[in-house]
């Protein structure tokens, strides 16, 4: 087969990008460094726990327009879809998106089509655009290079790729036409231009933006703690009027983008970024916080009862209704509260996964009715319509009961 699309990189993103795109008729070829994952793909199986995505690799890949590979196959659209983590001081890591484009230079020829999907710092694109051309001088001007950034929520990714509105920009006029006119072809929502740095920076304003509304959310908890009052009715209160409309607190803010994409902005921009950078803090404080709750309710229990209470911790995923545990709030309350166990017992639930390396987990149910205290940190809906008999402690991160 030769690739109309040369994708690189098969993760939550990318693959059903591909799907999607094969989906059209299209001739993709999907590159993932995983040799495992190839294979995967390439049997018409996934190897992420997203809805509707199975059939749609399953599809292209018994029709013939999905391949997968460990090496680049070339393609007249090459689209970077690898990750961008941050590094130890919460500077972002481009080495991954440096490293698909190392591999992609030697494939490019005339006219072709280069996207970054990947969330990255402003100037990246123009850093590859320059990356590009050092390495393939005679190409100069001659290939188009844009970036346009995914917006999908996982668990509700094959709709919104479809339907979402996207912001495309790229390294010049042509580039952003060429683009618009690829995506075109499989997406129905609205397609706006721009250059590539303000496409950049949407994508990292986005989701700045809900970390910052989120925080405000965590913050209000924390007052309304203190001050004696239920912050789930004052928020639905305070919501009943036209022009507000904040968001729900919870054990923090976790994922892979918004735990993680206002760094980008902040480590750029440190002096700037006041209230994007303090929305960080105020969102990692809030699951500190948590644990500490637990450590505190579980010593009261103690001084009341005379013995050490048995404690259910509800989820470990980093938000309802999924099975993605990575950069979760409530994972790392779970490992707070452990750290500073002694001899009491222990349940932890997480209804979307079947077992865990690290955690021994139990059925919400039993843990429910065994435990004197029971912590719920995510507001999965096996969570909502438990029977939970008076005498318990119960101590509602996410908004439960409300
Ligand atoms: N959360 C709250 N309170 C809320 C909403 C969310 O505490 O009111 C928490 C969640 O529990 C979770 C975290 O925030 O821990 C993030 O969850 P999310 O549902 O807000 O977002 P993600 O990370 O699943 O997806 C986001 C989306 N971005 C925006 O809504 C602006 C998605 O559209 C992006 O495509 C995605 O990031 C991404 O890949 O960047």
């Amino acid at each position: 087969m030769t690739p109309k699309v040369t994708t690189v990189g098969l993760g939550y993103i990318g693959l059903p990008t591909s799907a999607l795109i094969a989906s059209n008729g299209v001739e993709v070829f999907g590159v993932d460094i995983n040799p495992e994952v190839v294979e995967t793909i390439n049997q018409g199986k996934i190897h992420i726990v997203e809805p509707d995505l199975g059939d749609a690799v399953a599809q292209a890949v018994e029709k013939g327009y999905l391949k997968a590979g460990t090496k680049i196959k070339a393609a007249s659209t090459y689209l970077v879809v690898v990750p961008t983590p941050f590094k130890g001081n919460h500077e972002p890591d481009i080495s991954y998106v440096e490293a698909a484009t190392k591999e992609i230079i030697p494939h490019l020829k005339e006219d072709d089509l280069y996207i970054i999907e990947s969330t990255s710092p402003v100037g990246t694109t123009e850093k590859m655009r320059d990356y590009i051309y050092t390495e393939r001088p005679e190409l100069e001007n001659k290939i188009q290079i844009a970036y346009c950034p995914e917006r999908v929520l996982p668990g509700n990714v094959i709709y919104e790729l479809v339907h979402n509105d996207r912001v495309i920009g790229g390294v010049d006029e042509a580039s952003t036409q060429k683009a618009i006119a690829f995506y075109k072809d499989f997406v129905k929502g609205e397609l706006y231009a721009t250059n590539a740095r303000t496409a950049e920076m949407c994508k990292l304003t986005e989701n700045s933006s809900r970390d910052v509304q989120i925080a405000f959310a965590n913050e209000l908890s924390l007052i309304c703690d203190k001050a004696g009052i239920n912050v789930w009715e004052l928020i639905d209160l305070a919501n009943k009027h036209p022009r507000v409309n904040i968001l729900q607190p919870g054990c923090g803010v976790g994922g892979h983008c918004i735990a993680v994409d206002p760094y980008f902005i902040v480590s750029e921009f440190p002096m700037e970024s006041q209230i994007i950078g303090k929305s960080r803090e105020i969102n990692n404080y809030k699951s500190f916080w948590c644990a500490e709750q637990v450590v505190k309710a579980k010593q009261e229990f103690e001084l009341k009862h005379h013995r050490k209470p048995s404690i259910a911790l509800m989820g470990l995923a980093f938000k309802p209704n999924i099975d993605d545990l990575r950069e979760s709030p409530a994972k790392y309350i779970v490992q707070r509260v452990l750290q500073n166990a002694q001899d009491e017992d222990y349940y932890i639930v997480e209804p979307n996964v079947e077992s865990h390396q690290i955690f021994k987990l139990t059925d919400y149910d039993e843990a429910t009715k065994k435990a004197d205290i029971i912590v719920f940190l995510v507001a999965h809906n096996e969570f909502k319509n438990l029977e939970i008999s008076e005498e318990k402690v119960v101590l509602d991160f996410c908004g439960i009961y409300k």
